[in-house]
């Protein structure tokens, strides 16, 4: 079933539950999930307690859509403007049984502003029993050539970062801000988490398994169509500073993302292309 409510600080967001019992809560702002509950299991994704639920603002946690652009890798608004506008929900069915939510982003007089494409962004979030399937499509409804980077910015909800390890990195290149290096080899076969990271993994592995023993759980990372991926997580010190997040909320998050930044994607006019990130929990046996 899927409803459309009104949801924090008044904004709308569609509420779906599945005939298995997962549910997922995805907010027509930015299309942005903040919420993903596996069948029997506990919420999955960080939200911070002090996200901003406002027109114009990023929510801090849940899925942001990153696109057109990453980071500040260029001159539009840091990750884009697709997290801040208000996308449309094509409800595919009157009767609301869908089990999935599609949303849509065209362009408007907004988006040409900052950049002068004609577009369509879809969304597609499916829950089903452990896993969250998130289909992201672009297509190029003008008459030049269109160049985007995009990522989901997944927020993993941690128990405890300290215990943390993140397999399927070994062996993959990345470059890293905080480190300062702009081609390093992974030579960890269990990475952990400590202090800030932020790396961005070229031509990553099409699995990542984050193990959180503290939460008794694994959540597996998979992508498709996607090249890179990104790890993130802020630490003590950059958590501290940021006014949308908890001094202490750095320790309940990873960020995995599966991600399209270090060769944007160029789409002739008609062109199209799309990618999936598939979420998966997996309780750790006693
Ligand atoms: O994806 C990692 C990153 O680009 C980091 O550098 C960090 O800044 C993070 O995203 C969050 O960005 P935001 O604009 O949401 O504060």
């Amino acid at each position: 079933m899927i409803s459309l409510r009104s949801g924090r600080g008044g904004l709308p967001f569609l509420a779906l539950g599945t005939s298995d019992g997962a549910t997922a809560d995805i907010y027509l702002h930015g299309a942005h999930i903040t919420s993903w509950r596996p069948a029997g299991g506990e919420e999955a994704l960080f939200l911070s307690d002090r996200a901003v639920f406002a027109a114009g603002e990023a929510i801090r946690g849940g899925v942001p859509v990153v696109f057109p652009q990453f980071s500040d890798r260029g001159p539009l608004p840091k990750h884009g403007f697709a997290r801040t506008l208000t996308w449309e929900w094509v409800n595919e069915d009157e009767a609301h049984t869908a089990e999935r939510a599609v949303l849509r982003l065209t362009d408007s007089p907004a988006t040409r502003a900052l950049w002068p494409q004609e577009f369509t962004l879809e969304l597609t979030v499916t829950p089903r029993e452990s896993a969250l399937t998130i289909e992201i499509s672009v297509e190029n409804r003008g008459t030049a050539e269109l160049s985007f980077s995009t990522a989901l910015h997944t927020y993993l909800r941690i128990d405890e970062i300290a215990a943390v390890t993140v397999t399927g990195l070994e062996g993959t290149h990345y470059r890293s801000k905080p480190e300062g290096v702009e081609d390093e080899v992974d030579q960890a076969a269990q990475l952990e988490i400590r202090g800030e990271i932020d790396r961005v993994y070229r031509n990553a592995p099409r699995e990542i398994t984050v193990t959180d023993p503290a939460a008794a759980r694994t959540i597996r990372v998979a992508s498709e169509g996607f090249q890179d991926a990104v790890v993130w997580n802020p630490g003590a010190r950059l958590a501290a500073a940021m006014a949308d997040m908890d001094d202490e909320e750095y320790r309940a998050m990873l960020c995995v993302e599966a991600a399209q930044v270090e060769s944007p994607v160029t789409l002739a006019p008609g062109a199209s292309w799309r990618a999936a990130q598939l979420l998966r929990c997996t309780p750790i046996a006693p």
